[in-house]
């Protein structure tokens, strides 16, 4: 009798767990920020799925400052010259990580950008949270 309540004891706690794992947004964000070019910037960063579903950025938009574009961009070398190419959605593997770093994945930031020092946007992920993330101004391109 006594073992048979052990089981159901740990089989709600192994219940309890996962549906904790699964339903929270398990992410973190590492080291945020951006870098302007000439007419653009991109932003940088590292996301960490700490979550056992797969996770994808499928969606990004500046907050401030306003009346800006945002575009999420892949780096691919064709006939040896490095190219941007938009992407609809950028994945980390479940325990896996995002990482947007130059000469990869970026975030494209276009419009009149001005004397920013910083961007603040918001990132849509595939299980429907939004993570609003700060990006300072760390340096120019050429
Ligand atoms: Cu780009």
């Amino acid at each position: 009798m006594k073992a048979s309540y052990v089981v159901i004891a740990i089989v709600i706690v192994a219940a309890v767990i996962l549906g904790f794992l699964t339903l929270n947004p398990m992410i973190l964000v590492e080291e945020p920020y951006s870098v302007m070019g000439h007419g653009s910037a991109a932003i940088y960063l590292r996301i960490r799925n700490i979550g056992l579903r797969e996770l994808c950025i499928v969606g990004v938009e500046v907050i401030e400052p306003p009346n800006l574009v945002a575009m999420l961009h892949a780096t691919v070398v064709e006939d040896g010259v490095a190219k941007m190419k938009p992407v609809e959605r950028v994945c980390a593997a479940p325990l896996g990580t995002i990482e947007l770093r130059r000469g990869g994945y970026h975030v494209m930031i276009g419009g009149e950008l001005g004397e920013t020092k910083s961007f603040k946007i918001r990132l849509i992920l595939s299980d429907g949270h939004i993570l609003v993330v700060n990006a300072p101004v760390r340096g120019s391109i050429g």
